[in-house]
């Protein structure tokens, strides 16, 4: 279907043409992951980071009802700076391009249109997941499902512990999505290297993952991956301190009767005031640890497709 809303930009395009490595990136965290000004100059600093390792990176985005990938330096500022906009799950993305709305993508909704331009590997900072109480509210993020359901390889460091770790692992499973350790046997809970959750399967090297990916795709196995990418261990911030600050932002939510899709953004923005910012800094650098690992993937993947 020729559409109009769904552009790939011309750089990005060209290098998936040419089987050039490309990383696409989602954008909920530049709208409602992160304040300005952190957001835009960390997403300036991831785009960096992957050309840096070698690929092309690619935002994506709802810019005016037009689903992008790729934007283009000012399209990326524009987007870090304006205010009230929407925060877009697949589920979505339709009525946000009917209205001509702007938003940021979630993993979901970036995994759903990175598959439709045909970039096999993503990175972010933390997925969403089965939010602490599910048993009761059903919160159970889009993203887990769309890992089940579109070809590409999402890195992250892991899930936040405002999540239920082990639930949003059981889930994984149920979907059907391998999740894969990167130099670790421990799932990474974010903010630490190690959730107390062990994985079964583990790749050290690039080349590693980058097997496993093609192995996917030559057995025609539907869905996605996780690859799970420890924080560099500088950046840990100390587990008793942090499980104490989530607790105080999940109970905060649950006093404020905060739920549904603001649940996310508003435990992320409790985070960094109950930290004074250095859960900020600890959060920029994994993403760029991510970034690279993904870009020196996509990399692999392109030279052995
Ligand atoms: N977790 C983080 N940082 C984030 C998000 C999650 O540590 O920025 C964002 C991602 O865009 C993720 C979304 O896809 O929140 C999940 O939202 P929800 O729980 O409403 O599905
Ligand atoms: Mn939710």
């Amino acid at each position: 279907m020729p559409d109009t809303a769904f552009q790939i930009d011309p750089e990005v395009a060209t290098a998936l043409a040419e089987g050039r490595a490309v990383v696409a990136l989602e954008s909920t965290i530049i709208t409602h992951g992160m304040p300005w000004p952190e957001n835009l100059q960390t997403a300036q600093a991831v785009a960096f980071t992957v050309r840096d390792n070698g690929a092309v990176p690619a935002t994506v985005a709802v810019l005016d009802g037009v689903m992008r990938v790729g934007l283009t330096p000012e399209q990326l500022k524009d987007l870090a700076g304006r205010r009230n906009v929407a925060k877009a799950s697949r589920r979505d993305l339709a009525a946000v391009v009917a209205k001509g709305g702007t938003a940021g993508t979630t993993v979901a909704a970036t995994m759903y249109l990175a598959a439709r331009a045909g970039i096999p590997i993503f990175a972010t900072g933390g997925i969403g997941g089965v939010h602490r109480g599910a048993e009761g509210n059903f919160d159970i993020s889009a993203d887990l499902i769309e890992l089940g359901r579109s070809p590409v390889a999402v890195v992250c460091a892991g899930a936040k512990s405002i999540l239920d770790i082990p639930k949003t692992l059981e889930v994984l499973e149920t979907q059907g999505v391998a999740v894969i350790g990167y130099g670790t046997d421990a799932f990474p809970a974010f903010y630490s290297a190690d959730s107390g959750e062990t994985l079964e399967h583990r790749c050290d090297t690039p080349g590693e993952l980058a097997a496993v990916i093609a192995a996917q795709r030559r057995l025609e196995l539907p869905g996605g991956m996780l690859i799970a990418n420890p924080l560099p261990p500088e950046h840990a911030l100390p587990r008793d301190e942090m499980d104490a600050i989530i607790a105080r932002a999940v109970a905060d939510a649950a006093s404020q009767g905060i739920g549904g899709k603001a649940l996310t953004p508003y435990l992320l923005g409790r985070i960094v005031e109950l930290t004074g910012g250095r859960s900020l800094t600890a959060n920029i650098a994994l993403i760029r640890n991510n970034a690279a690992l993904a870009a020196r993937v996509a990399v692999e993947l392109a030279a052995h497709p």
